[in-house]
């Protein structure tokens, strides 16, 4: 079913919503924040999660501490049908049945960014793509704050943009990142810079195909304005398609034209043109350069993101020795290439973010050494095929592990060699074995990590764990 054309009901969401019966679907981190929000807007709050208590941390805790109603274990269609209100997390659907039954009894049905962004006062920039855009929204953060600036970095990355709101706390500028899955629920959200960095097959799982994905990302812009800024990805015809009619001013970080205001990245920088003409009729003249040699930005994907860092940061009012600043001082971010150990010359990398097929191109792409790659997990609905030719170019080895492992061994069938693993230790101790010294061991997996961990994150540590143990 396709989200975004699903019927969403958020044109009438209460403005003052005290006393107003609010249901919060989803305890997890956006959950939580939402319900602390509701709390103090006075409004009834009823917090429902599929899962029963025992799986939900002290989350359920906390909202009885508040004075939340819980409803755990299942989602009861009477409470969504009598609602005034309900407000769902990301990773809610809206195609399961007791919110289409909301959404028929016209109750609105709204996300936490569409909810949290008609509280906030500051301007917006947001980060959307299907890879790179954690580390891209970070970057701009520090941009920002090397420039004197108050930042709130939120949104996907981690803190939901409901958390600035409850805080209020002022900022210079709030940047947030910004999945497919919040943009499926927006309807006045207006980012005064959005970025879109490419839009390559994940999450088919939740949206019936490439394109229905790519409308969900390119809605990002849908309510910005002639002033405002788009950051795009001039290289990916489907994202000028996408973006050709947007009310924006378009500006592109890669794939820029000669007539076109943005970046160029080439040789280990990056120049910028036209960002400060008004004119886009005028031939756009070259306004910064910025230096990527001994950064962390490395390889293709990596430079280009920091080229739509810079780009965006600019549009928000960044100086170019805070973005230089923030470029040289930036290590990177954990889970996303990031070393975790070398041992006997053999450098360990956990990109454990990597949870799909693009994002493990690009992986391979950023070494030069040979690779020994760890895959394998839950399978997104992803064409593991693609990765034939980089694989055999790149490693010596895969090695395979959880619910996908067979298919991915099927689809690189006769590329390298490879040799299936029962967990993390396992696979660990099997990829040291197969790498001699030089050689990157990669955890860079093309799935989803829900067969085996927790999420990415609890993949990633356990790796660090396998590979400490190892050492
Ligand atoms: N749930 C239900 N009913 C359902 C489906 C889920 O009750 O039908 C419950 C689950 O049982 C669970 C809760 O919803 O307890 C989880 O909600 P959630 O999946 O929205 O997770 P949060 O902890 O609120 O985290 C979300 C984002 N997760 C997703 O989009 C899947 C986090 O992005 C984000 O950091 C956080 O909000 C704060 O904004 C993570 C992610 O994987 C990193 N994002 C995807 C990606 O980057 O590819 C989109």
């Amino acid at each position: 079913m396709e989200n975004a054309a699903m019927a969403v009901n958020n044109r009438s969401i209460p403005v003052n919503l005290m006393n107003k019966k609010v249901l919060v679907v989803g305890l997890g981190r956006t959950g939580i924040a939402l319900a602390r929000f509701l709390v103090k807007q006075r409004a009834k709050v009823t917090v429902t999660d599929q899962h029963h208590e025992a799986l939900l941390g002290d989350y359920p805790a906390q909202c009885r501490r508040m004075g939340v109603t819980l409803q755990l274990g299942e989602h009861r269609e009477e409470t969504f049908i009598t609602a005034d209100l309900v407000v769902i997390s990301p990773g809610v659907p809206l195609s399961i049945p007791p919110i289409q039954a909301a959404t028929a009894a016209g109750v609105p049905v709204t996300g936490e960014m569409e909810l949290a962004s008609r509280y906030v006062t500051e301007s917006l920039v947001a980060v959307t793509g299907t890879n790179g855009k954690t580390t891209t929204t970070a970057v701009v953060g520090e941009m920002l704050r090397h420039s004197g600036k108050k930042v709130f970095v939120g949104g996907n990355i981690g803190s939901p943009l409901i958390e600035h709101v409850v805080h209020g706390k002022s900022a210079d500028a709030v940047v947030v990142e910004v999945s497919s899955f919040q943009l499926d629920t927006i309807e006045t959200f207006r980012p005064r810079v959005g970025v879109l960095l490419n839009i390559t097959p994940d999450h088919l799982d939740r949206y019936p195909d490439l394109a229905a994905y790519g409308r969900a990302k390119a809605r990002l812009f849908e309510n910005q304005r002639g002033s405002d800024t788009a950051v795009l990805n001039g290289a990916d015809s489907f994202i000028r398609r996408l973006t050709a009619d947007i009310p924006s001013r378009r500006v592109f970080f890669t794939g820029r034209n000669e007539a076109e205001a943005g970046a160029a990245v080439f040789s280990d920088r990056i120049f910028i043109y036209g960002l400060r003409s008004q004119n886009q009729k005028e031939i756009p003249e070259l306004e910064a350069t910025f230096d990527l040699a001994g950064t962390c930005f490395v390889g293709r994907y990596g430079q280009e993101n920091a080229a739509a860092a810079c780009v965006a940061a600019l549009a928000a009012g960044a100086v170019p020795s805070g973005i230089q600043g923030a470029l040289n001082s930036f290590k990177g971010l954990p889970h996303r290439l990031e070393t975790v150990g070398e041992i006997k010359g053999v450098r360990f990398v956990n990109d454990s973010k990597a949870t799909n097929v693009y994002s493990v191109l690009c992986a391979l792409e950023s070494f030069t050494s040979p690779l020994v790659v760890i895959m394998g997990g839950r399978n997104k609905g992803s064409d593991f095929t693609l990765l034939r030719e980089p694989v055999r170019r790149c490693a010596r080895k895969v090695i395979l592990m959880g619910e996908a492992a067979r298919q991915i061994q099927a689809a690189l069938e006769d590329t390298v060699s490879m040799e299936t693993a029962k967990d993390m230790a396992s696979a660990v101790d099997a990829a040291f074995r197969a790498a001699f010294s030089g050689d990157v061991v990669l955890l860079s997996p093309a799935c989803a990590s829900f067969d085996m961990f927790t999420d990415y994150t609890h993949r990633g540590e356990t790796f660090r764990k396998a590979v400490q143990a190892l050492s």
